[in-house]
């Protein structure tokens, strides 16, 4: 599925979509002809590297089949690299990739922090770096080219904004984060706050990462349980792995999920739609992995030294109970 620069708005949920918006700030990235970032040669295989953080998640599962779909349906040589969770594995990659002389590097950071000095590196070798997914924090953006990821502190606010409407702006949340130090987990729990800041009755009495997975957001959920049992009401995860954990941790605990204790969470990944359709999920915001049509767009303006925007935010839309029937079968990840 060629999934057009700026996706169109459809199939609208019941509740609520955040429109696509790219920000502004192009940055033209002036390809030099002889170097590997240079202008297309005719004829000659794109060779792309490609840093993905691991596979923790549905989601991260899903953008990686999306990269390698699209790589071999456009005939690009793609060099993938699992770093198994580790930035500093994530460097090694771009490092090899340089070494390789790839027309391009893709890169979905881990966390936000420490990129400085190898991009500084893949820019000395005039190669190309777009990152896709997550964002980063560095001082001179024109180390990457152009980031494409979704919105999360709008998905964190879409969250808190639909447990407020559940609970009529009452509830005692535990909430499961993502990754330490990943652009999603600060955001989305920066998002989330900023909503139920609005309700003084809501309020989070604990929260911890579950690193987006499954089973340590059970372990978590057990845990924050057996210390919170009696006073929670709610729970919000930054992904839905991380709530088909707690799932499994409530039922556990003798209590039904979804009834008992309403859960939000994020990603819109066929298994939340599956808990919704069961009544152990109540809502899903989605955060859209099928980034390989943008991600080559995006590498093959660059190496056309087009100008691209800094960052194209894809779009998420609100799925709850009342849709996940007849949602589920159209769903592509
Ligand atoms: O929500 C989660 C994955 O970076 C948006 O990482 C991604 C997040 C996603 O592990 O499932």
């Amino acid at each position: 599925m060629k999934m057009p620069l700026f996706p169109s708005l459809r199939h609208l949920s019941s509740l609520a979509a955040v429109a696509i918006f790219s920000l502004a700030g192009c940055d033209r990235q002036s390809a030099d002809k002889e170097s590997p970032g240079g202008a297309p040669k005719p004829g000659k295989t794109l060779t792309v590297g490609f840093s993905q953080v691991s596979a923790e998640s549905d989601w991260r599962v899903a953008e990686s089949k999306s990269i390698k779909d699209e790589a071999a349906k456009r005939g690009i040589d793609l060099k993938f690299s699992d770093s198994q969770g580790k930035q500093e594995n994530q460097f090694k990659a771009i490092r090899s990739f340089i070494a390789q002389g790839v027309d391009a590097i893709i890169l979905a950071p881990k966390v936000e922090t420490g990129w400085e000095e190898i991009l500084k590196e893949a820019k000395q070798a005039k190669i190309p770096v777009v990152l896709v997914d997550r964002g980063i924090k560095v001082s001179d953006d024109s180390l990457y080219v152009t980031l494409i990821a979704s919105d999360f502190v709008a998905e964190g606010r879409l969250a808190g904004d639909w447990l407020a409407k559940k609970t009529s702006g009452k509830a005692q949340i535990i909430e499961l984060e993502g990754s330490p130090g990943a652009a999603p987990a600060i955001d989305r729990k920066k998002g989330f706050a900023e909503s139920i800041a609005a309700h003084p009755g809501m309020k989070i009495i604990a929260s911890q990462s579950g690193d987006f997975e499954t089973g340590k957001g059970k372990e978590v959920m057990e845990t924050l349980l057996q210390q919170h049992g009696k006073d929670v009401t709610a729970v919000y995860a930054h992904n839905d792995n991380m709530a088909l954990g707690a799932i499994e941790a409530i039922k556990a605990a003798g209590k039904k999920p979804g009834v008992d204790i309403p859960i939000v969470s994020i990603d819109a990944v066929r298994a939340a739609f599956t808990a919704m359709v069961a009544g152990e999920l109540n809502c899903t915001i989605e955060c859209n992995p099928l980034l390989g049509p943008l991600a080559f767009d995006a590498v093959e303006k660059a190496r056309k030294g087009e100008s691209l925007p800094k960052k194209t935010v894809i779009q998420d839309r609100v799925f709850d109970q009342s849709v996940a029937a007849s949602e589920l079968p159209n769903r592509k990840y």
